[in-house]
């Protein structure tokens, strides 16, 4: 276990024990929401076993996948009301399926087919569905930062009382706007909570090599917030941790930096080959703590989970995703003038020149376009 951290797992499990004899509370989560969590996690990771081998069959051009780091996003979404806002990065999936987002819709945007909210026009894993505040994932690092301290402060003007996340890896704090998001956040008070997913590595370069700070949550008091260090591998413990900072940007009380310590058990992407840099030796130091593994350790000892439990959730996770997958195959590609639209309110003259001339190259066939019209639960 990393040291200095917090942790909340095994100590509820000892809390357990001790509960019979002095009657400690444990954490304030029922059995069925500690399920709910693990489907998301299996889930995630299942995703990302499809789309991980959809990209190898060439079935979709680049995957982008989050395993090891299942905890950090769905033990801190968790603390999250569906009015708040997300903005994450490529590699919190989880979020979105958490919030209720049905796996054809990720597929779809991998796809970039007609279903996509965004049609094709982002790279796959770059998420956007409007109608879940789960704000559009931009690849140039940092974005997302400044994004939500910004919406923070709109949430603040308005007197709304949502709060932002913002989540982003250990590269993404050698980012400017790392720094002017931090700063703006701190000195206005937004409702922010930065996550930090250090996850060892920015792509092949090692956070030994990122900062000479002792921490990234040490970063934090630069810019008068709390800064928390959690075991990111320990679902409860980022769930808690994230609750604290929800309920104190919620009270008006500003942002907090999480630092989620963690381990990409993967490659960066699919277009990354760890063993050239050695991220591979380092993950297999990190898989006795696979955090999925340590919940369905968790759920057997407290809430008498069983081998036949855990096949139903693996068998209905991946199922899903296999359905997912074969129904948006079937779907079209956006239909070509649609690549006119959506940047002029009126398409000036020069393209509606080109637009013509295409769809006389290429008449149009009739497709499905309700990308952005699906129903929110
Ligand atoms: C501004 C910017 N610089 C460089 C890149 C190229 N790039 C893509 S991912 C990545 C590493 C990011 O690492 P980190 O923030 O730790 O997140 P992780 O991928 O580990 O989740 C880099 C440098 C980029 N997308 N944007």
């Amino acid at each position: 276990m990393v040291e200095g951290v917090l942790q909340v797992m095994e100590s509820a499990l000892e809390a357990r024990d001790d509960k019979k004899k002095k009657g400690k509370p444990e954490i304030d989560l029922s059995d069925d929401q500690i399920k709910e969590i693990y489907r998301a996690m299996v889930l995630t990771r299942a995703l990302e076993e499809r789309g991980t081998a959809l990209q190898r069959q060439g079935r979709i051009g680049f995957y982008i996948g989050s395993w090891g780091q299942e905890a950090a996003q769905i033990g801190s979404a968790y603390a999250l009301r569906k009015d708040d806002w997300i903005f994450s990065a490529y590699r919190e999936a989880g979020t979105a399926l958490l919030r209720g987002i049905p796996v054809r819709h990720l597929v779809a945007q991998c796809l970039g087919n007609a279903d996509d909210p965004a049609r094709g026009r982002q790279m796959p894993c770059h998420y956007t569905f409007r109608k879940a505040n789960f704000a559009s994932v931009s690849s140039p690092i940092g974005t997302q930062i400044i994004q939500a301290a910004g919406t923070g402060m709109a949430m603040k003007y308005r007197k709304k009382d949502s709060v932002c996340i913002s989540y982003f890896g250990d590269g993404a704090t050698s980012s400017n706007d790392f720094h002017s998001g931090l700063n703006f956040a701190g000195v206005f008070k937004a409702p922010v909570i930065f996550l930090c997913t250090n996850n060892q590595w920015a792509i092949s370069l090692p956070v030994s090599k990122q900062t000479a700070s002792e921490s990234i949550a040490a970063k934090a008091v630069a810019y008068g917030m709390p800064g928390v260090r959690v075991d990111g591998n320990d679902v409860l413990a980022v769930y808690k941790v994230t609750r604290d900072a929800v309920e104190r940007a919620r009270n008006g009380e500003g942002p907090t930096l999480i630092e989620a310590l963690t381990c990409r058990m993967g490659p960066h992407s699919t277009a990354d080959d760890p063993t050239r840099y050695g991220g591979d030796r380092e993950a297999e130091c990190w898989r006795e703590k696979d955090p999925i593994e340590r919940l369905r350790h968790f759920m057997e000892v407290r809430n008498g989970w069983t081998k036949e439990d855990d096949e139903k959730v693996w068998e209905d996770a991946r199922g899903e995703v296999a359905r997912a997958v074969s129904e948006e195959e079937r779907v079209a590609l956006p239909p070509l003038n649609s690549l006119f639209e959506d940047v002029y309110e009126k398409v000036p003259p020069h393209l509606v020149e080109q637009r013509d001339e295409l769809l006389r190259i290429h008449p149009p066939k009739p497709a499905k376009d309700e990308g952005d019209d699906y129903k929110f639960p």
